[in-house]
């Protein structure tokens, strides 16, 4: 007997893939948490029934939330993670000798630990020195905490459940004043397919606060639509501006420095959500 899993992408369309047998399977405090093994993709985590990241596409979404803010800022040494707790973003921002301290704040301890057990190439930074590990809500760590970090990067789930408060306007406000003087943020802003009235609020809501704002895509086969948006703010820096040909980490697969520039000349289905 074959066995198929398929997300509801939205009420009228999904993605489908053959699975060879479920690795896990729970509920947590905070979601539903299940590990599968996918034909096509290698292990896949899915929460509340969404992927949130597969073994052979992880790197595409891991480097494109990461390096483009990472690379805009001039010394990003302290750094903030709000959800990934896969560890795929920690592990990107690792790769950058500047910083020096990595904080990851997950709401759930379990998506973590899960992550430890089936995907150790991309939760085993986790382990590393530089990271400080931090179990509640980005919305209440945000509060805590003004004056304190380079780069803020939101790995977040979709925008229902836990993670709704990781799409308002207050929250990005919150961001602005947890960022030091030149700082940098960047989020993970859906499908240009799917999502399109979240974007355009989102990017009015971020360059109503940063007096640069960025939006950018890659393509990543496991999520909805196949094309992902990530929102960028910065405080000073336009990452139009740099030249990341120095500070881009070497060992990539997906993001390179003489993509950078073209990164930001949208398709003009997509460019109009920022107009
Ligand atoms: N690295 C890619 C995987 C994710 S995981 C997003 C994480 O955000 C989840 O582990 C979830 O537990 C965590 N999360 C949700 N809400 C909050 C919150 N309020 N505070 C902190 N962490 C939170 C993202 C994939 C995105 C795209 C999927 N289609």
């Amino acid at each position: 007997m074959e066995l198929w899993y398929t997300e509801k992408q939205t009420p009228d369309f999904g993605m489908t893939c053959k699975i060879n047998r479920t690795l896990h399977h729970e509920q947590t405090e905070y979601q539903t948490l299940d590990v599968i093994e996918t034909g096509q993709f290698g292990r896949m985590l899915v929460l509340d029934g969404m992927v949130m990241t597969t073994d052979r596409d992880e790197f595409v979404y891991h480097e494109m939330l990461t390096h483009v803010g990472m690379v805009t800022h001039p010394h990003p040494k302290r750094v903030l993670v709000i959800g990934g707790g896969d560890g795929g973003v920690i592990r990107e921002v690792l790769k950058h000798p500047a910083v020096e301290e990595a904080t990851l704040c997950e709401i759930d301890r379990r998506v973590v630990e899960v992550s430890q057990e089936y995907f150790p190439g991309i939760a085993g930074a986790l382990s590393d020195s530089r990271v400080n590990l931090c179990f509640e809500d980005g919305v209440q760590h945000i509060e805590a905490h003004s004056d304190t970090y380079d780069v803020i990067l939101v790995d977040s789930t979709e925008p229902i459940g836990p993670a709704a408060g990781l799409f308002q306007e207050s929250f990005y406000r919150g961001i602005y004043r947890s960022l030091r003087r030149d700082g940098v943020m960047v989020a993970q802003t859906e499908s240009p397919w799917f999502n399109r009235d979240l974007i355009a609020r989102v990017y009015r809501d971020i360059s109503g606060l940063f007096p640069v704002t960025r939006f950018y895509t890659a393509s990543i086969p496991t999520y909805p639509s196949g094309l992902w948006s990530f929102t960028l703010g910065s405080k000073e820096r336009d990452p139009l501006a740099v030249d990341p040909t120095e500070t881009a980490p070497p060992e990539t697969k997906y993001y390179h420095p003489s993509m950078h520039p073209s990164l930001f000349q949208l398709p003009r289905f997509v460019a109009e959500l920022t107009e």
